[in-house]
């Protein structure tokens, strides 16, 4: 029987390391990394029930959310990983105020600093609900040997190397891209390897699914609420509106719709005027991620890419997904002057 050619995650960095010139291997070794991280984290993510990490730390992050014992747990699986590369000199994550800096050996000599939600959505776990790991990979602007400054890490979503999630869903799968394309690799756990599964993923252009939090209609810009009718009006092609779909875990959310077609809204709301998602370290990457597939990002009145980070937890509202969704979308929310 012919076997299947497996191509790891591994296997795959390094062919693709091959094709950029002078790539000297750091940056493959940092997602090298990523990969032995998510691993890891998806070994606690997928026994949580078993062991005494399900619930709250009874600590708060610096967003006053509740801290999971989970959240804090991939926060530090990630930082020792991202430390041990060498590659990587500092990080910011949500579940940390400031950024993290990496002064010790080689890592004052990295290159590299990333950007990082360690468990999105993790609020869901305790119910079995998918939750998935964001993170941006940005060269360091500050010079190599000097700690990482601010400026580093509030660079424009157009200076992205690259971009990446974990869904540790049904299956788990690492998704990322690195400016050419985006590929998803599922682990398997036989071998322990993240198998390419998804290659050149591409985003249907039109979809007929819209995720968003029905919940705060009232508080709604008038644009979304009108865009919100359209989904529910009879689509003449189909002659049925379309679905609404929201599980309330950005990854999970994202993920269905860029591979199906779909759009993902979380706009202004009164609990969060500006927007719930943080720019920098989820925004970002799902947006890099979403370019790279075919499809649109935007809050509602700039490409999010463009958007000049000024400060670490920044949120912004975020509309992201199918091309043909997002462009109907922003019809609305400018004709009726809303973002
Ligand atoms: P809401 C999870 O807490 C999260 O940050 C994202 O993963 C998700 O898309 C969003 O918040 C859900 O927010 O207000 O609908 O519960």
């Amino acid at each position: 029987m012919l076997m299947h050619k497996v191509t790891t995650l591994n296997q795959f960095i390094i062919e693709r390391q091959a094709e950029i010139p002078g790539a000297t291997g750091e940056f493959s070794r940092l997602l090298h990394h990523v990969g032995i991280a998510a691993k890891k984290v998806h070994r606690e993510v997928n026994k949580a029930g078993l062991v005494d990490i399900l619930g709250r730390v009874g600590t708060m992050n610096v967003q006053g959310e509740n801290q999971q014992k989970l959240d804090v747990y991939a926060d530090t699986i990630f930082m020792d990983e991202l430390r041990a590369s060498g590659e990587c000199c500092g990080v910011a994550t949500e579940e940390n105020e400031g950024v993290v800096v990496f002064d010790e050996g080689g890592s004052k000599e990295g290159k590299y600093v990333v950007c990082m939600d360690p468990l999105d959505g993790s609020s869901n776990i305790d119910a079995n609900v998918p939750v998935g790991t964001i993170f941006s990979i940005y060269r360091r602007k500050s010079p190599a040997g000097e700690p990482p400054v601010m400026e580093d890490f509030l660079q424009a979503g157009t200076e992205q190397l690259a971009a990446g999630y974990v869904i540790y869903g049904s299956s788990t799968m690492l998704v990322y891209t690195a400016g050419r394309g985006v590929n998803g690799f599922t682990l398997d756990i036989s071998i322990g390897e993240f198998c390419l599964s998804h290659p050149s993923i591409l985003t249907p252009a039109a979809g007929r699914m819209y995720s968003i939090n029905e919940g705060n209609y009232i508080n709604f810009p008038v644009g979304v609420k009108k865009y919100i009718k359209y989904c529910q009006e009879i689509d003449a092609a189909s002659g049925r509106p379309y679905t609404s779909r929201y599980i309330g875990s950005l990854v999970a959310d994202y993920h269905r719709n860029m591979l199906y077609g779909g759009i993902f809204l979380y706009p202004r709301t009164n609990a969060y005027p500006e927007g719930k998602l943080r720019l920098v370290y989820e925004c970002n990457p799902m947006a890099f991620i979403a370019e790279q597939s075919g499809g649109i990002a935007t809050d509602g009145d700039r490409r999010v890419l463009e958007i000049a980070p000024g400060s670490l937890h920044q949120r912004v509202p975020f509309y992201v997904g199918s091309r043909g969704m997002v462009m109907k979308l922003t019809e609305f929310l400018s004709f009726f002057n809303n973002i």
